[in-house]
């Protein structure tokens, strides 16, 4: 079996674009891969964030994954800073680095360019611990959203030059872009990425709001003039967009969903959609409440970690031998 690893931040709430664009991708991988899945909790410290926010995300984290369907069984779910092997390679890449290798780094270069004034050193070496995170344990697919593909180009250049430098030690893995069409926009402006941190608060469905309120937002999602239901993205973006929520949380084609709207309007289009989304948030709400209320949070990272450790303790000591850190 192939093996998989992602990690992500836990830095906000999570919305129905992650739900789509990576949560539920994540559930399919399951059954095909031996899949490893970290929160990110290291990296959300290269921003300012309170003990007690962090602290809240990375449960409810976990315990919407686990609502989702991740199968604890079958995914090893993990804390990175449960695994200190994270920050022990994390060193060893950032050494590896270059220093204006990092600072080509398109994402660092737009925070940078956004934010004046408390930018942290951390969120410049971010890239080298990302691909400790990864190299730890050897996989063959990191599924990865567009902005981070550079991230995983940059820990396939650091493999190499360590394997070159030293010996054959990291697989070079190779990224998994999600899938055209998982790219949830937002609802009051469907060309732009339905975002946690940017989006307004009718354009974004958290995943943990109220389900009314939720069918509410999809009542009044932004549309067009034209009137006719069609998957167009360019021309007809916030039908398309309904299409694709609609099609995404129903298994449903999106050209079967668009064959039987000949001759219907919008309304009904957003009935429907608002209708799926109530439902859906309604089951996965149900689950993720169950699921705090079990304790199983503390059981699922508890193995996650000790399996999780097992592999990447084995690397990181073979590192250290390597480079010369062991005697
Ligand atoms: P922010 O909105 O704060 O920039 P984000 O929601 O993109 O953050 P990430 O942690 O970068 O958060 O995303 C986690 C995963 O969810 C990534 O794989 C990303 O591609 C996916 N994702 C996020 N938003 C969407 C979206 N609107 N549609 C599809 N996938 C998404
Ligand atoms: N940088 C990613 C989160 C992340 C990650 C990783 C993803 C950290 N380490 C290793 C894949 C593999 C993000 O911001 N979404």
């Amino acid at each position: 079996m192939k093996r998989m690893l992602s990690g992500i931040k836990p830095t906000g709430r999570l919305t129905l674009g992650n739900y789509i664009g990576a949560i539920r991708e994540f559930v399919k991988y399951q059954d095909e891969y031996e899949m490893y899945i970290f929160i990110a909790n290291q990296h959300a410290l290269t921003i300012p964030i309170k003990a007690s926010e962090l602290r809240k995300n990375t449960k409810d984290l976990i315990a919407i994954y686990l609502a989702a369907g991740l199968d604890p069984e079958k995914v090893t779910l993990f804390l990175q800073s449960d695994v200190p092997a994270h920050a022990q390679l994390g060193w060893i890449m950032t050494c590896l680095s270059g220093y204006g290798e990092l600072q080509r780094m398109t994402q660092f270069k737009d925070k940078m360019a956004k934010q004046e004034s408390g930018i942290t050193a951390g969120l410049y070496t971010y890239p080298s611990l990302m691909a400790a995170d990864i190299l730890l344990y050897d996989p063959d697919y990191v599924p990865v959203g567009q902005d981070q593909t550079q991230h995983v180009e940059l820990t396939r250049d650091l493999a190499e030059r360590f394997n070159k430098r030293y010996s054959d030690t990291f697989k070079v893995p190779e990224p998994v872009v999600t899938k055209v069409g998982a790219k949830i926009y937002d609802l009051q402006n469907p060309v732009k990425k339905m975002s946690k941190s940017e989006s307004s608060p009718k354009g974004v469905i958290d995943l943990l709001d109220d389900p009314a309120f939720a069918r509410n937002k999809i009542k009044s999602a932004v549309t067009d003039s034209l009137g006719k239901v069609a998957f167009d993205p360019e021309n007809q973006p916030g039908v398309s967009n309904l299409l694709t929520i609609l099609s995404a949380l129903t298994e449903e084609p999106i050209d079967s969903i668009v064959a039987r709207y000949e001759g219907i309007g919008y309304a009904e289009l957003k009935a429907e959609t608002g209708e799926a989304v109530f439902n859906f948030l309604t089951d996965l709400q149900a689950k993720y409440k169950e699921i705090l209320a079990s304790g199983v949070v503390d059981q699922v990272l508890e193995n996650g970690a000790k399996n999780a450790a097992r592999i990447a303790n084995k690397k990181i000591s073979k590192v250290y031998r390597k480079v010369g850190l062991s005697l």
